[in-house]
């Protein structure tokens, strides 16, 4: 596989990147439709929602508790890397918006970093208001809040649940700014583009004029919203694309 030439980055254009399960493949952590999208015989969708939990708090406990472990035990790989380099060299003309909820990123010294869909290791209570606190531990049964008695819950948006509207306002003003400024660059890695809103942000970004890039294994589900595609491993990529290599 040959690697890209890095991307033309200069005279004040921004990046903004979008990441999905598929950057944190080569550290170990499955995907979401790779093996099935299947989860104990059931589809992950029905696992990550409310329904779910309401049907079944233990399983959809086990579950979380599983990924915690394996999100636990993984380490940042080298696309994670190069997304906190790049950060460090471009500043407030990067931001990056993941799907995941493994942490990686984070662990790898991304800070400019927007967690769409919650994180692994943060827990909230389903009864009460209670801010959502750190929590890496592994339950059997579902846990019940010490302050209203309800049941605990993943701090993960589920499907069928709304996205913090903060988040989304932050990567549509980082856009639109960014356009108005010296042009940017919409980056995908990782992602079938199949959840949404999240797989919607390519195409505002390209309506605001930005040159769109994809890095990922397979051709995409929206693979025709994008400039330029790369298809590989983002671990070998994300290092040659963004010039940190
Ligand atoms: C919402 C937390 C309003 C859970 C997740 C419009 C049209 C159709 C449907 C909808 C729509 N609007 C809303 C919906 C419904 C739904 C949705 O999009 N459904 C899909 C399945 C059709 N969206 C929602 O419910 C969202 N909420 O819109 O609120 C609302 C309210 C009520 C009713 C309707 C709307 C909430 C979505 C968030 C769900 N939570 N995560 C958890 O993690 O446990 S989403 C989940 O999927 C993960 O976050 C995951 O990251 C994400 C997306 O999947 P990907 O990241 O893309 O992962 P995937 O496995 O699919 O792909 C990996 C890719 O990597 C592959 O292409 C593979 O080839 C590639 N790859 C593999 N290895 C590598 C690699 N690439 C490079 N290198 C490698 N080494
Ligand atoms: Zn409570």
């Amino acid at each position: 596989m040959s690697l890209p030439e890095p991307l033309d980055l200069g005279a004040g254009r921004a990046l903004m990147v979008l990441t999905g399960a598929g950057v944190s493949a080569e550290s170990g952590l499955s995907t979401f439709r790779g093996g099935g999208g299947l989860w104990e015989d059931h589809p992950v969708e029905q696992v990550a929602s409310p329904e779910g939990f309401a049907r079944d708090p233990a399983l959809v406990w086990r579950f979380y508790s599983e990924r915690r472990r394996g999100a636990a035990g993984a380490r940042p790989n080298a696309g994670h890397i190069a997304l906190a380099r790049i950060e460090e060299r471009l500043g407030d003309r990067f931001l990056l918006a993941t799907q995941n909820v493994d942490g990686l990123h984070a662990a790898a010294g991304s800070r400019r970093l927007l967690e769409m869909h919650g994180s692994l290791f943060r827990t909230r209570c389903s009864g009460c208001d209670r801010p959502p606190f750190a929590d890496c531990a592994a339950y059997d049964g579902p846990p019940l809040c010490d302050l209203c008695g309800g049941l605990l819950r993943p701090d993960i948006v589920w499907f069928g649940e709304s996205l913090d509207p903060a988040c989304l306002d932050l990567i549509e003003r980082f856009m639109i700014r960014s356009a108005a400024a010296g042009g940017f660059v919409f980056l995908a890695a990782g992602t079938s583009g199949s959840v949404w809103p999240a797989a919607g942000c390519v195409e505002a970004a390209g309506s605001l004029g930005a040159r769109t890039v994809l890095v990922n294994a397979e051709p995409p589900v929206n693979l025709h919203s994008f400039d330029e595609f790369h298809q590989g491993a983002s671990g070998s990529i994300l290092p040659a694309l963004l010039g940190t290599g």
